[in-house]
């Protein structure tokens, strides 16, 4: 490994989740100098820090999986078909041991700023813990949804009980029974969360603003049959994956949901929902695009809540009323409806009694107070810029990345940003990552960043940087694309939505991975066309 203080190294990668793991192992290989910092105490990102009850991906454990080694992915056996958080962890710690990547990476340590010297075009990147490095590139693989939204509720801190955050979770995990305990969050974590709470505690006080689509996981054990069968036709299905629109071996039916015969359809659904999970959100390919064939998969899903949860007047308010399906990330639950059933399990409407303000016994709303021992926080995340945001980061005149942001996350292909040279993102803004498989689009953004520094290498250039039209015309394209879809009518992290104060646009490409993936080949294959390659240092 490189000694850091010997300047300067060729890539500094911040974080040792998905994307800094793989970016070490990529990056390393191709004989660059490579250095990470990492702010957990070990590798995994979302992984390590999301440890509440329940957390599962949402995406099948062997398409979450990496697939730049063959052996790799024959030697791995996952127990589940939506791994646990535990499982993932375990694999990503196998993954850093198996290629040493741990040695790469110096962990408990954040890395505070980072700015672009112009007269040696060099990066000087400083952490908490008082290093200063140089290096000529940096990769920031921090993670989509890695900083916490903690909202600013009135007393918040005067709770005398314990506090919790999904995002941060305890490591020797968390006891409730005999206790009194509130959720606050209705998204993903609380979805997951609830129902195993609710097993071990007295009772639980679900805290709900917006009710959240969710699917039935369908989760079930995978047996040797399953796994060899699967492992058999791997290649297959990552081909499949990768040409996909959400990073899995799955294609929507192509007709509208309109022009299937109404029985035929929900047939469909049917199935959809038996299979489980956040696929049923693409059943059709026109129903996150066409309202109407949104509302047959939408009815579907409500008669499906109404079916499980027993007291209707529970249900209706488990039924979103704000956004149509799919528009945000459908969740994939277990037994979530089933827990409105229970008599130790009580539904908060927030949107008839916000809450008010927390005092040191609990939960005041503008209508009752509720006393509670415990106080989770599933309250999601700062999502796609927060980690970034919270970096000084200056480019170019010591202009701050926060600056050039201020209107909305500005660039290109979401890997580069005009003004900061030799910057890199992985599953940023204007990335597909937050909409698709986030372990593939780790591996495509960066096997691209390593072509294309491979390429400067090969050509004795310094530093590359996307050209202003290049972001403005990236910027057009995701807008272009996002409003011809109805996902811009939700208030989703996607949009931004969840942070008060924060700029509303919608962040991700939403034209699917594989059609991204060609247009960063096609921008490579034409010697990077958008990017300004220099051989100069700028003066
Ligand atoms: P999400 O999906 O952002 O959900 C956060 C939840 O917290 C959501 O129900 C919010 O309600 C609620 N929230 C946030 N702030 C408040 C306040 N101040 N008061 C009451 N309720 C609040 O985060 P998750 O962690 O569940 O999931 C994130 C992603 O991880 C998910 O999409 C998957 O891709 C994996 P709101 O909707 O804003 O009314």
């Amino acid at each position: 490994d490189p000694d850091i203080s010997t300047a300067p190294l060729d890539v500094v990668v911040i974080g040792a989740g998905v994307a800094g793991l793989y970016a070490m192992y990529r990056l390393r290989k191709q004989g660059l100098r490579v250095h990470g910092f990492e702010a957990g105490s070990g590798v995994g990102g979302t992984w390590y820090f999301n440890r509440y009850p329940g957390a599962r991906c949402d995406v099948e454990s062997f398409d979450y999986s990496f697939s730049f080694s063959e052996e790799l992915q024959q030697d791995w056996d996952w127990s589940e078909k939506y791994a646990a958080q535990p499982e993932i962890l375990e694999y990503l710690d196998h993954v850093a041991d198996r290629f040493d990547l741990r040695s790469g990476f110096t962990f408990d340590t954040r890395v505070k700023s980072a700015q672009f010297d112009e007269e040696s075009a060099l990066w000087r990147v400083h952490t908490n813990a008082g290093h200063d490095v140089t290096s000529r590139f940096v990769v920031c693989a921090t993670g989509s949804l890695s900083t916490a939204n903690m909202p600013n509720i009135d007393g918040r801190d005067s709770f005398a009980g314990d506090v919790f955050h999904t995002g941060f979770w305890p490591h020797e995990g968390v006891d409730f029974t005999g206790k009194r305990v509130g959720v606050i969050g209705t998204g993903s974590s609380g979805i997951q969360s609830v129902p195993l709470i609710a097993e071990q505690a007295d009772h639980l006080y679900v805290f709900q603003r917006s009710a959240n689509y969710s699917v039935p996981a369908g989760n079930t054990p995978l047996d040797d049959a399953r796994r060899a069968e699967i492992k058999a036709s791997y290649a297959e299905r990552r081909a499949l994956s990768k040409r996909s629109g959400g990073g899995s071996p799955f294609i929507s039916d192509s007709r509208s949901a309109l022009e299937v015969p109404e029985d035929e359809r929900t047939a469909a659904y049917e199935e959809r929902w038996r299979l489980g999970g956040v696929l049923f959100g693409k059943t059709f390919a026109d129903q996150t695009s066409n309202l109407e064939a949104n509302d047959t998969a939408r009815e579907f899903a409500e008669s499906k809540i109404r079916s499980v949860v027993q007291d209707q007047s529970i249900a209706d308010l488990l039924i979103p009323n704000d956004h149509p399906i799919g528009t945000k990330r459908i969740v994939t639950d277990t037994n979530y409806y089933q827990t409105y059933n229970r008599d130790n399990v009580t539904l908060v409407n927030l949107k008839k009694a916000p809450i008010e303000a927390i005092d040191a016994t609990g939960i005041k709303t503008t209508e009752s107070h509720y006393d509670l021992d415990a106080l989770v926080f599933a309250t999601g995340f700062d999502a796609m810029t927060g980690a970034l945001d919270r970096i000084d980061i200056r480019g170019r005149g010591g202009e701050t990345l926060r600056e050039n942001w201020h209107a909305g996350p500005r660039t290109y292909l979401g890997l580069g940003v005009n003004g900061f040279p030799n910057l890199f993102v992985v599953t940023g803004p204007g990335s597909p990552s937050v909409l698709s498989n986030m372990i593939l689009a780790a591996e495509q953004h960066v096997d691209w960043i390593a072509d294309a520094i491979a390429h400067l290498d090969a050509n004795n250039l310094t530093t590359i940087e996307p050209s202003v039209e290049a972001v403005d015309g990236w910027l057009e394209e995701c807008s272009r694309r996002a409003s011809a879809t109805l996902f811009p009518s939700a208030n989703s992290w996607y949009m931004g939505a969840n942070i008060p104060g924060k700029t509303r646009i919608f962040m991700p490409f939403i034209g699917g991975f594989g059609v991204y993936s060609d247009i960063c080949a096609d921008v490579a294959a034409q010697g990077y066309r958008g990017f300004e390659l220099n051989s100069a240092v700028h003066a």
